[in-house]
């Protein structure tokens, strides 16, 4: 089966399997005491190690090629409440997998056997479009970024019903998001990605989570996706994080009459540009790594779109370059840099469905002294 079809049809990187029992421990809210809340905490960090373990675990064995080369924003190693570090990993069976997240959660056994038999059930999706897809990418050219949950803060937050703006929920769980994309290994350059949406929304029968997803391949002259490129705004919405600072706020403002947005989650950012809520995400700071931005940046692409390195693009116009900004890699660490830092998106980046819309956002920022 073809790379591209098999991620997305093998099993989905769910944060909520139907057991109602754990459904509810991974977005129970924060009533109850400390102890409850402190084993929330634990469980819902596991849930984001074991996460990645899972769709490392998965990738793996169905494509060995890969093997060594998928990598992720968490480590496997886990500390338990007595201090004991604790690898976390798929074993070989239900059992033995739920005795080693017992190890972690004990005395929670069913919380951990439910985990385990979420971890080793085998999903297989009906997806009519991705069957038709006849495309073979070979496994050994690409590697893949996970972040197994992006916008952790909002998870574990927990907060169900914040309302959208134009669209765009500010905060709150459904910012959290499972990303997974494949980059070119000689190239860096992002080939196919898919954004899972966990807490998408309630259904109104029964009261239950509903996911979505989305994928985009752009392989050689082939851009696919589940979606649509949106069309342009005539006056662009840009979405930027809460902690962005005044400057970039007051350059953009004005490109942007009274649509400048707000929103949790690096890619949640991302997807808001892909689903044509927005025109750009922007952000000035090597805040987001390259586990944040390849899936959405491969959707991008498959749309038309695509993301840029923010300081490098500024230089290079400065400079009288008027060629397009090159695309974000993701195969470059960072010289010098150490731990996380090594896979910053240093400089920030712009995020963009419509290259009018990147060069009147690098046009007003250009003006911003010091980026
Ligand atoms: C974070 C997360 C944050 C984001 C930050 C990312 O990833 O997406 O929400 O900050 O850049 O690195 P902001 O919300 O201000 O955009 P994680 O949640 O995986 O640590
Ligand atoms: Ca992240
Ligand atoms: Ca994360």
């Amino acid at each position: 089966m073809a790379l591209g079809a098999t991620l997305g049809a093998r099993r989905r990187p769910r944060l909520c399997p139907a057991e109602e029992p754990l459904f509810q421990l991974l977005v129970a809210e924060k009533s109850g005491t400390d102890k409850n809340r402190r084993f929330l905490r634990d469980f819902k960090t596991l849930a984001d190690v074991l996460i990645q373990e899972v769709i490392k675990h998965d990738l793996g064995k169905e494509f060995p090629e890969l093997q060594g080369h998928i990598h992720g924003e968490e480590s496997n190693e886990f500390k338990n409440r007595q201090g004991d570090t604790v690898v976390v990993r798929v074993c070989d069976t239900p059992g033995d997998t739920a005795a080693l997240l017992l190890s972690v959660l004990e005395p929670e056994r069913e919380a951990a056997e439910l985990l385990a038999a979420a971890v080793h059930q085998d999903v297989t999706l009906g997806d009519a479009e991705l069957a038709s897809v006849e495309l073979s990418i070979p496994p050994q050219d690409l590697a893949i970024w996970i972040d197994p949950i992006d916008s952790t803060n909002e998870y574990i937050g927990g907060h169900e019903d914040v309302a959208p703006i134009d669209g765009i929920t500010p905060a709150g769980l459904c910012s959290a998001l499972v990303l997974i994309g494949a980059y070119d290994r000689q190239t860096g350059c992002p080939v196919l990605g898919i954004i899972n949406e966990p807490f998408y929304r309630r259904d109104p029968l029964t009261h239950r989570w509903q996911g979505r997803y989305h994928w985009g391949v752009a392989y050689g002259d082939t851009q696919l996706s589940s979606l649509n490129p949106p069309p342009p705004r005539p006056t662009p919405c840009v979405v930027l994080s809460r902690a962005e600072g005044g400057p970039v706020r007051a350059a953009l403002g004005p490109l942007c009459g009274d649509r400048l947005c707000f929103a949790a989650g690096a890619g949640y950012k991302m997807l808001c540009v892909i689903l044509g809520l927005a025109d750009a995400y922007v952000l000035s700071e090597g805040s987001t790594f390259t586990w944040d931005a390849c899936a959405p940046h491969a959707i991008l692409r498959a749309l038309g779109g695509g993301a840029v390195a923010l300081a490098g693009a500024l230089q290079a116009r400065r400079a009288g370059d008027t060629s397009p900004p090159p695309e974000l890699v993701y195969n470059r660490p960072v010289q010098g840099a150490v731990g996380a830092k090594r896979w910053a998106n240093q400089g920030g980046l712009v995020a963009y469905m419509h290259p009018q819309h990147l060069e009147a956002v690098l046009a007003a920022l250009a003006t911003v002294p010091g980026l």
